[in-house]
């Protein structure tokens, strides 16, 4: 009998392989920076390719557990992470996931070397970038906040290396009646006598239960049944024996996806909790956290677009159908090709983004740029949350049949894939923040002056097509933002998804058209083109004109073509 068997994808090294990657850091680091952060960036690509990965794979099926009561009736409420979690912890406090953003080595670049790192760790992670974003937030926030005892007591640990000492923290901030609309959050604030603060509610999702710290938002007990202001408080879940104080854990939530991940629900009874700043204001406070655990939702969607390009490149390499390998095939090298364009744009967005705010932590932004910053983030993380999960779709049917089997790891991308579009603010909620970005009219003014000195740049002829597509969409979203001012607020809200989308798009593309240039004039790199023109045409002009030849230099994305190992065929 004839058994049909079929080679699985394989990675190489993900920092090695990923030629945008490599590229923008080339650009955009000092060489010093840049010879300082290879070996460590090498490190973590390979650890991601390798050991991880195939940890991932053998360890598929095992999640955590909460174990509630041990055998002689007590209740212990204890969390069972994985074997990987675990590990994940000391992995992401050794190579400075957190860390590498607090210290002085790489500044002013500090930010990009972190998320280069944080980009690199996330597909291999099992997800432990969620905790991890939440720590580098409540780190932002207390230092925002400016509480010396409590920046003294957590922020060492917050960004420490040494895996011992490391905290994560985690960020409650959904309730029942509170999930996007916060202002809804009913867990209250008690004052005692002696004067410190006990929190009583419940938080229906607390992702990271595990972490040894919180911060979260309570209402201020008022006494007279009114509805106290929010304010933001810091927490340790655990007493000095690691028993919950005040905790108690009602269940860990069935999730679709990022099922290593103990997100728990919990009911708060008196949790011992400290004020961070003041009694009110407590949004206000938490949005320094938010603005970065949006960015970590940003770069993650874009690990996880490129972790899926690189899985379905390598297998178009490896699979032969219909007489041709895959990636020979016209329409899957197209098909391969527009995926490549999708990334990099989100790619460029995203790190665009991660270098503003690199500059905002040196004090290096005017306040049109801290404005542009304002808004980006919110952009970046809509628009790539929102696509990342097309785009892994889009990798598994690519893969076929395989693509579709738990065993192969690949139904677990795209599960874990459809949270980011949802947590740290849905697309919508998000958009909605876009407008409240757009409110300060620098934001507006600065991103369509960012825009047009990008588009300025992209002189070389060869890009005209996307350059002309580009200048569109430029008027378009010039218009809506003009007009946005004689609109009522709900046309202005119901309008809202619409004009970000469009003015990420538009971003995205003059970002690689501008990266287009330096490829075309420095590196001597056709790819950055073929994926501007790639992602002006497919994005914004579905009939547009396709190319094999661009199509198969990006599908493939090596310049020269190195021989690859044909399928596996065995006839037993
Ligand atoms: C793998 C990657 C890992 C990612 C991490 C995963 C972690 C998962 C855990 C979670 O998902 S936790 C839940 C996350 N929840 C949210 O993200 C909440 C979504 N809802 C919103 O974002 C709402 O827009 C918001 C709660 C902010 C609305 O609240 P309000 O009180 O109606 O907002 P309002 O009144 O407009 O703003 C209050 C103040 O905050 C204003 O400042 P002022 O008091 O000075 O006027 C705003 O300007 C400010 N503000 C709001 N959003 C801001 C902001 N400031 C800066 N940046 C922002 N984004």
């Amino acid at each position: 009998m004839d058994i049909f068997t079929q080679s699985p994808p394989q990675l190489g090294n993900q920092f090695d392989a990923d030629r945008v990657l490599t590229a923008f850091l080339g650009r955009h680091l000092p060489a010093p920076m840049r010879d300082a952060s290879w070996p460590r960036l090498r490190a973590l690509g390979e650890l991601a390719a390798g050991e991880l990965w195939r940890r991932q794979l053998a360890e598929r099926t095992v999640e955590p557990e909460l174990i509630q009561w041990d055998p002689w009736g007590r209740r212990i409420d204890s969390i069972e992470v994985t074997p990987m979690w675990r590990d994940c912890h000391a992995l992401a406090a050794s190579h400075g996931l957190v860390a590498t953003a607090y210290e002085s080595e790489f500044q002013p670049y500090a930010r990009v070397v972190q998320f280069a790192l944080v980009y690199l760790f996330h597909p291999a992670s099992d997800v432990y970038t969620c905790p991890l974003a939440m720590t580098d937030g409540a780190a932002r926030a207390l230092l925002a906040a400016g509480n010396p005892e409590l920046i003294e007591r957590a922020l060492g640990r917050l960004t420490s290396r040494d895996p011992e000492r490391f905290w994560t923290s985690g960020q409650w901030m959904t309730e029942t009646a509170g999930g996007s609309d916060v202002r809804g959050t009913r867990t209250v604030a008690r004052q005692r006598p002696d004067g410190t603060w006990r929190l009583y509610g419940h938080k229906w999702f607390t992702s990271a239960a595990t972490a040894e710290m919180a911060l979260t938002l309570a209402r201020v007990e008022t006494g007279g049944g009114e509805r106290g202001p929010l304010a933001l408080f810091y927490l340790e879940p655990r007493d000095r024996d690691g028993r919950f104080q005040g905790i108690r854990v009602l269940r860990l939530k069935d999730k679709l996806g990022t099922r290593k991940l103990p997100t728990a629900e919990l009911e708060l009874d008196g949790t011992p909790a400290i004020p961070v700043h003041g009694l009110d204001h407590g949004v206000r406070l938490i949005a320094p956290m938010l603005n970065i655990t949006r960015t970590w939702n940003s770069v993650c969607a874009i690990a996880t677009m490129r972790r899926s390009v690189a899985l379905a490149r390598d297998y178009a390499g490896r699979r032969i159908a219909f007489g041709r390998r895959l990636e020979e095939l016209p329409l899957h090298a197209a098909t391969l090709a527009r995926m490549q364009a999708e990334f990099e744009a989100a790619f460029q967005l995203t790190f665009h983004q991660v270098r503003l705010l690199a500059r905002a932590e040196n004090d290096r932004l005017d306040d049109a740029g801290g404005a542009l910053l304002r808004l980006l983030t919110p952009l970046a993380k809509l628009y790539t949350g929102k696509h990342a999960v097309a785009l892994v779709s889009e990798a598994l049917e690519s893969i076929g049949g395989a693509g579709y089997l738990e065993d192969t790891g690949l139904p677990a991308l795209l599960r874990d894939a459809q949270v980011l579009p949802i947590w740290e603010g849905t697309t919508n909620v998000l958009a909605l923040d876009v407008l409240r970005a757009l409110s300060d009219q620098a934001a507006g003014s600065a991103y369509l002056g960012e825009v047009d000195a990008l588009l300025a740049a992209a002189a070389d002829p060869r890009l005209e097509p996307a350059l002309r597509r580009a200048r569109a969409l430029r008027g378009e979203v010039a218009a809506r933002l003009e007009a946005m001012a004689g609109t009522s607020e709900d046309a202005r809200q119901a309008g809202a998804r619409d004009l970000a989308l469009a003015m990420a798009r538009l971003l995205a593309l003059a970002l690689l058209l501008e990266d287009a240039m330096h490829g075309l004039e420095v590196r001597a790199d056709p790819r950055p083109a073929a994926a501007a023109l790639n992602f002006a045409g497919g994005s914004m002009a579905p009939a547009a004109a396709t190319d094999p030849a661009s199509d198969r230099l990006l599908a493939v994305d090596v310049l020269e073509q190195p021989n690859r190992t044909p399928a596996t065929v065995r006839c037993d």
